[in-house]
Order: structure tokens, then C-alpha cells, then sequence
């Protein structure tokens, strides 16, 4: 798809006007909204981590191409939120202590919104006892935690086991991601589930509301 790739490319040199126009035509040629996400915003930013990585892209490029996907963001958020009738549930979605990195979060909770989910983002650096007080306050279905950094993965755990203290970790399905993060830690840490891509984590969250719904009808 040509306009996806003008995305892409718009994306990996940091200009937003020119992601939003591209997003925009794609949008007009019949590209879905959550499309747009997964197949033009997601891989781009892929690459972009994958050239800072190789030494290509340094710590402006990266923040440049963040704030372009933000201008997409922008243009997507309204047509998001259109679909669906019923909210397929509600997820409460943060990055979790010490860590800052949320371009994957980002990415995993607006194709959350696109499959008609209802996404509260607490944001990044978040604390245990934040997770806690906001699953009492919004009573989410689901929890999904991010970390980007090996030595925040922990706190992924310490956020499972305040919910556990707290009395709210049976309520919750727990899910987690993010690139260090494996299927085996999230097993490690008695989460719900473990997604690697923004797709995934749509397609698991279904899953999970789907058990959830079952243990409940079981009583
Ligand atoms: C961008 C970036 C930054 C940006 C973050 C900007 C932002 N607003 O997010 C900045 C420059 C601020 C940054 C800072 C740092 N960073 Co950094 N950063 C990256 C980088 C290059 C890309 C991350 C990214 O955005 N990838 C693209 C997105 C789309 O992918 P993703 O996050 O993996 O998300 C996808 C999946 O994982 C999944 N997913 C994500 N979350 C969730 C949640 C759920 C529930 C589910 C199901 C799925 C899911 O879906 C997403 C979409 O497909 C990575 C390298 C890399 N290749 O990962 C390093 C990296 C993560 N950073 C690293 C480091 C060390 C740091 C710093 C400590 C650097 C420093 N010395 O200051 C600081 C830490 C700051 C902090 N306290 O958090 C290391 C971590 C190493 C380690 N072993 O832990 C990495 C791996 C780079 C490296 N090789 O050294 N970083």
C-alpha cells in the first residue's frame, strides 16, 4: 500500500505533517483505522527502534519519530473511538515503575480502542499501589503492563503481587509485554498472558475477557 509506506517513511525521518497527510490518504483509499496502526505506525517504529539499536538512529531521531506518530495519533483517536457500539471491555494499561519507554503502550492501547475496547492509560512510571487504587476506581476486566527495560521487568511482579495483596488480582486478567519481556517471564510471574506486538495484545485481551466471562458464568 503506497500511502503506508509514505507513512513509514514520514515516520522514519520524524515529519509529522507528512505522516498525518499520508495517514490521511490512506484513510481516504479505504485503509482502516486500526490498519493504519498495525501495518504503517507499529513496523515503522519497529524499524526506528531497530536503527537506534544498530547504532543508525540516535536519541533525537528516535523522539522525533515518536512525535510524528502522535500527529497521526491525532487524526486516528476520533475515528477509534466511532467504532464498536459496546465496549468489548476495559482495559487499564500502563507502563509500570522506573520506566519511561511508552511508544509500544501507546501503540497497544489505541489498536485496543480500535477493536472497541475501553482503554484507561495511567501513563508511564507507574508505581504498584497506583495500579491498585486505579483497578478499584475503574474496575477494568483486564490489567496490561508494559516495561522496556530489564531491570523495570520486576516490577511487573510487584505490581501482581499488591494486586494479589489487595485482594483485586481474581478480578483482574493480567497481561503483559514489551520487548524483553517473554511468554516464559510472564509464566514466571503468574500473569494472565504475554503479547509481542500491539496485534497480538488485541487478540489476547479477547481471549482473556472471553475466560473471564466463563469463569464467571461458573460462579
Ligand atoms: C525509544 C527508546 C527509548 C526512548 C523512549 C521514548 C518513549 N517515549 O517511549 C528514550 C530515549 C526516552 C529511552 C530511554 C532509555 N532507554 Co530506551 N529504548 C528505546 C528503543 C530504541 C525503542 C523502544 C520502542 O519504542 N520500540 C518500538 C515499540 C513499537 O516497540 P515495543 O516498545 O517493544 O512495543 C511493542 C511490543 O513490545 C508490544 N508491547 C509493548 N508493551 C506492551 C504491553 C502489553 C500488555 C502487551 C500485550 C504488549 C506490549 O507491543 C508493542 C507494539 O508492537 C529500545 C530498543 C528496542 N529496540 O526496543 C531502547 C531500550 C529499551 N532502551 C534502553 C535503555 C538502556 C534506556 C535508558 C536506560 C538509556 C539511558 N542510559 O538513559 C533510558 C531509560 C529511561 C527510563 N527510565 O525508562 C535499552 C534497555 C536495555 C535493557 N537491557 O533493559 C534498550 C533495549 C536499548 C539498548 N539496546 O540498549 N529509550
Amino acid at each position: 500500500m503506497d500511502q503506508l509506506s509514505s507513512l513509514r517513511e514520514a515516520i522514519l525521518i520524524g515529519d509529522g505533517g507528512a505522516a498525518a497527510r499520508a495517514a490521511g490518504e490512506a484513510l481516504a483509499a479505504g485503509v482502516s483505522p486500526v490498519d493504519v496502526i498495525a501495518e504503517g505506525i507499529s513496523p515503522a517504529m519497529g524499524e526506528v527502534g531497530q536503527l537506534f539499536e544498530e547504532g543508525e538512529y540516535f536519541v533525537p531521531e528516535l523522539l522525533i519519530a515518536a512525535r510524528a506518530t502522535k500527529e497521526v495519533f491525532a487524526i486516528l483517536r476520533p475515528l477509534l473511538a466511532e467504532t464498536g457500539a459496546r465496549p468489548a471491555g476495559r482495559v487499564l494499561l500502563a507502563t509500570v515503575e522506573g520506566d519511561l519507554h511508552d511508544i509500544g503502550k501507546n501503540l497497544v492501547g489505541m489498536m485496543l480502542e480500535g477493536a472497541g475496547f475501553e482503554v484507561v492509560d495511567l501513563g508511564v512510571d507507574i508505581p504498584a499501589s497506583r495500579f491498585v487504587s486505579a483497578v478499584e476506581a475503574e474496575r477494568p476486566q483486564i490489567v496490561g503492563l508494559s516495561a522496556l527495560l530489564t531491570t523495570t521487568m520486576p516490577a511487573m511482579k510487584t505490581t501482581l503481587e499488591a494486586l494479589d495483596a489487595a485482594g483485586l488480582r481474581s478480578q483482574v486478567k493480567v497481561m503483559v509485554g514489551g520487548a524483553p519481556v517473554t511468554q516464559r517471564y510472564a509464566d514466571s510471574i503468574g500473569a494472565d498472558g504475554y503479547g509481542d506486538t500491539a496485534t497480538a495484545a488485541v487478540e489476547l485481551a479477547r481471549s482473556l475477557i472471553g475466560r473471564q466471562d466463563a469463569e464467571a458464568s461458573q460462579g
